[in-house]
């Protein structure tokens, strides 16, 4: 985890706008001796920071790592809680696997675990997430909200509306949302979202949110059972994406719509999904674990649950399932 000092640092350079900022006022803002600045400047360098030293003027960062580290994430990061605090790893299992454990060491709400590399990610029922070094966003947040257990899977789709804004606002993609858990690009799937619970008696400890979100990989980067059906951001766009500015997009859309969750209740939320959805008013099959319907899709319920309506004119509620689109 970064230590408190160095998110000041940190933010103090966000907050400088690039300007030069002197070790007189580091070190005052910090707390610390000029000598001790220079040290943790020194560890930035170390880190892959390009910072710049001139004499009577300051310091100035002039190029960052494009690892998703902690401080690299931390530059330019203004949210309350969604992100400030980052754990970040170059190689895990799977970053559920961490953040679990975490919250049930009782870490804070808005904690991240993040790492550059999963070798064991997964997707939902135990399937494999294909999570290779440098190209992707692969992280799990931990929120404790106060709601009923039922109303757990809502924060699937706000989740889906964050990505899907912080792609809008990074990129000049307009990505779709597919029931309940993927976004799409071109019909190929772009982010998957894994939510798991906490939970004692009916009471929630925490939700453990897992977002994997293709961002820089290749399309030859993919086994070939996934370049059929999966995309990243730099095929869609044609270049590549900051990955670091992407994550702390996410974090500050998903605080917003948390925020407002919390306040007004899910109606917001589900208006925002809808405008996203791909499959709302179209023919979908959906494959649950005991059986398929095929029908329309009509929309979400008040709790985000999936209506559809058969060739009988019967309306089913789908709690859990996979989704075939007619005609992709
Ligand atoms: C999901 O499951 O889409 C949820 C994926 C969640 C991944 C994140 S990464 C951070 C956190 N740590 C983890 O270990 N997991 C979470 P599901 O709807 O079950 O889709 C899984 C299916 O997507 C697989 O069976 C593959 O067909 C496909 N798939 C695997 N890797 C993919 C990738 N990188 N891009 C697109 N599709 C992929």
């Amino acid at each position: 985890m970064q230590s408190e000092l160095r998110k000041k640092l940190l933010d103090a350079f966000t907050n400088s706008d690039g300007e030069y900022l002197s070790g007189q006022l580091l070190g005052d803002l910090l707390g610390i001796s000029r000598a001790a600045v220079w040290k943790h400047i020194e560890e930035l360098r170390k880190e892959g920071f390009e910072l710049e030293a001139v004499r009577r003027k300051g310091y100035r960062i002039l190029k960052t790592t494009k690892k998703v580290t902690a401080d690299e994430i931390r530059l330019g990061l203004k949210t309350k809680f969604i992100g400030q605090n980052i754990h970040y790893e170059d190689s895990v299992d799977s970053t559920q696997k961490v953040a679990l454990q975490l919250g049930l060491n009782g870490a804070k709400e808005g904690t991240i675990v993040i790492a550059e590399e999963q070798v064991s990610g997964r997707g939902r029922m135990e399937r494999p997430w294909h999570s290779p070094k440098y190209t992707g966003v692969w992280m799990s947040l931990i929120i404790r909200p106060n709601i009923p257990i039922q109303n757990a899977p809502q924060l699937t789709l706000l989740t889906a509306v964050a990505v899907v804004q912080a792609i809008e606002e990074v990129t000049t993609l307009s990505p779709q949302i597919k029931w309940p858990n993927d976004i799409l690009l071109n019909g190929k799937k772009i982010t998957g979202i894994l939510t798991e619970l906490q939970a004692e008696a009916d009471c929630i400890k925490s939700i453990i949110i897992g977002i994997g979100i293709n961002v820089n990989q290749k399309l030859q980067d993919y086994p070939q059972e996934l370049q059929e059906i999966a995309t990243s951001l730099a095929i869609e766009a044609k270049k590549e994406i900051n990955r670091a500015e992407l994550i702390r997009a996410v974090f500050t859309k998903f605080e917003k719509l948390y925020d407002l969750y919390l306040q007004s209740g899910f109606q917001p939320i589900k208006l925002l999904w809808e405008s996203y959805a791909i499959s709302i008013g179209k023919t979908i099959t959906a494959r649950t674990l005991t059986k398929e319907i095929k029908g329309k899709a009509l929309g979400i319920t008040e709790d985000g649950v999936l209506k559809l309506e058969d060739e009988y004119g019967e309306i089913h509620y789908i709690y859990s399932a996979d989704i075939d689109l007619e005609n992709k």
